[in-house]
Formats: C-alpha cells, structure tokens, sequence
C-alpha cells in the first residue's frame, strides 16, 4: 500500500480524486470511484442547486459512509447556491476550479468540509493554502477542459515547495507511471479525469467513450487562448472550427463565444463527437481499454506501487 497523507487526510485508501468533469461526472461515476477506494466527485457544472442536491443524495446513498465530494466550478451563475447547498446537505469534500472559493472557505471551514483548490499555479496554490484548504490540486495543461499554461511536470514541485500542505498532481496521469512519478515531483496523490471517462459506471455517451479510445497522442487542442479560456479537447469539426473563428479577425468574441455554447453537453450527453466539444487530456492516448472505476483504481495502484518499490534498482 502506498502511505500518503493524502489517504489519512480523506479517509480514503488510495491516494486518488475522480476529477469533477461537467457533464459527465454524476452520483454513478462518483459513488464507483468511494466504493473502489478513491474520493468521487460530483460536477456542479453550471447546474442548479435542485440537480446538485438529487446527485448528492444518491451518492451518499450508494457510498454510506465512505467520502465523497462536489466539485464546484467557479464560474457557475449558481456557485453561491452549490456553495450553500454542500454545507447544508454536509458534504464531505468539496473541490473547486475555474477561480479562488476565497468567500466560500469561512463557512465550509466552520461546516467541518474538507477542501481541495484546483490551481495552475504557485500564485494560487499560495492564496489555497492560505484560505486553510485541506489539500491541493495542481492540475498542469495536459489537463481536458479549462487549462493553464505550466505543464504538470514544472508545476508540481513548485507548488509541493510553496505550500505545506499535501499536493494532487492532475494532468497527464492515467496510470501507475504516472503516479510514480507525480510522487516524484513530490505530489502525496493524483486527480484523473480522462482516465475515468471510460468506466463502466460513468454514463458519458457511447460515442464520446469511442472517440477517447481512438485517440493518439497529438490528438487534442487548446481553443479559447484568445478569448482568456483555454480549454483542451479532442480535435474535431468543432475545436478546428473553433481555433480558426478565433484567430478571424471579422468575428467578434461574442460570436465564436455562442458558436461554443452548448459545446460540451452536446458530445457528452447528445453523442455528438463531430460539432460538440469532446474534452480530455493529453493522455487520452493511453487509455485503451473500459473497466469498472474501482479495477482502474486497483490496477494503477498496483502498477504504481512495482514501480516505486523498483525505483531503488536504478542506484548503484
Ligand atoms: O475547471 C477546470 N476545468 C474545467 S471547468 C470546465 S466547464 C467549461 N465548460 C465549457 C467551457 C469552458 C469551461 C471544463 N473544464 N479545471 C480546474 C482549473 N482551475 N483549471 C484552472 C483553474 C483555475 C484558474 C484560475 C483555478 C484558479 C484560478 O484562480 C485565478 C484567480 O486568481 O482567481
């Protein structure tokens, strides 16, 4: 077993977070990633409280006691109601993207809520830490869905040096390599998104799971650097279309903004891989194959745990 601070702090036996995808992170995915040994997270996206709520009492339904968590996009007309919501529905775990949850922090401290920023960067992560969250997410650019720009390999250890608190390291990992080495880079656990994306339990549409395991390498794209969102997802009709309105100097933003309305829900939820926007990371490449969340968890683990154990090898 892998000894991290990170199993101690969540009460989780495997030092991993399910990454809280829009769309596509519901209480199925979630609750399969608790009961496989890990911490579920359920996206808030952009959805009302009512939706939220539903999700959060199936999942704890399904999980009991084990932790389990919501992910809380901070763009989201409805942050201050999900905000709310977590505390009165006494969610265990809350992680945050897309911004700082500076106004939120006081009163999910005092709701005994365990927290975990997700951060592009020492600046951030600084001001994370600071606001007394539990953890850390540095999720580098490799990343699908709303990006930064530093890679998980130079973001990492900057940001295990800048704080002292325990660091996820997101971005690129999808297996026991990956791991390894995000505990290399001194990261005390991982947050996989991509690598879910084909579970069984996770209800994505079936053409968005084909399109990951079609994937190669150099097979995604960040669109959105000109507007002041990255994001990264798949190449296809879409994002090529996408990454060509921004850079036409005829369109206003507000158009190629409403050309991607919709985008994301389109592939995840419709099927539609050709003009909606089919997001993963980098990694997608590697994931080959579709298993229940808690083998995927198992396997890497035990892939990560030779790895380190063999590390020693390399010293003379
Ligand atoms: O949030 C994400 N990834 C996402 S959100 C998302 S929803 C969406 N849907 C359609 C179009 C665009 C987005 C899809 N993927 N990852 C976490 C993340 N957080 N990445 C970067 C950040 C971040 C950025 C700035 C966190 C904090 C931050 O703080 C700046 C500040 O000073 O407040």
């Amino acid at each position: 077993m892998i000894q991290s601070p990170i199993c101690e702090i969540f009460g989780i036996k495997y030092p991993i977070f399910q990454g809280g995808m829009a769309w596509i992170s519901d209480a199925r995915l979630a609750s399969a990633v608790s009961l496989g040994g890990g911490a579920g997270l359920i996206s808030a996206m952009n959805a009302g409280a009512d939706y939220v709520r539903g999700e959060i009492r199936k999942c704890r339904e399904s999980v009991g006691s084990l932790i389990f968590g919501v992910n809380i996009m901070l763009m989201s007309p409805f942050a201050d109601d999900i905000a709310q919501l977590v505390v009165d529905e006494k969610v265990p775990l809350v992680t945050t993207g897309a911004g700082l949850p500076s106004k939120y922090m006081p009163a999910w401290t005092a709701a005994g809520i365990k927290t975990a920023p997700v951060v592009p960067s020492v600046a951030v992560a600084k001001k994370a830490a600071k606001l007394g969250a539990s953890a850390i997410i540095a999720e580098g650019g490799e990343s699908g869905g709303h990006v930064g720009d530093l890679t998980t390999m130079a973001l990492v250890p900057q940001v295990a040096d800048a704080v002292d608190i325990p660091v996820l390291a997101a971005g690129g990992v999808a297996d026991g390599r990956g791991v390894a080495a995000a505990f290399m880079l001194g990261a005390r656990g991982v947050q996989c998104g991509t690598r879910f994306l084909t579970a069984t339990e996770c209800n994505v549409h079936r053409n968005y799971k084909d399109k990951i395991l079609a994937a190669k390498d150099i097979d995604t794209i960040v669109t959105g650097k000109s507007l002041g969102h990255p994001v990264r997802s798949l190449k296809n009709a879409f994002s090529r279309r996408f990454f060509e309105m921004e850079y036409d100097n005829t369109l206003s933003k507000e158009a190629i903004e409403a050309f991607g309305a919709g985008s994301l829900r389109k592939a995840a939820v419709e099927g539609d891989v050709t003009d909606g926007s089919v997001m993963a990371g980098q990694i997608a490449a590697l994931v080959k194959d579709e298993a229940p969340a808690a083998e995927i968890i198992s396997r890497i683990f035990s892939e990560a745990e030779n790895i380190l154990r063999g590390a020693s090898e390399w010293i003379k």
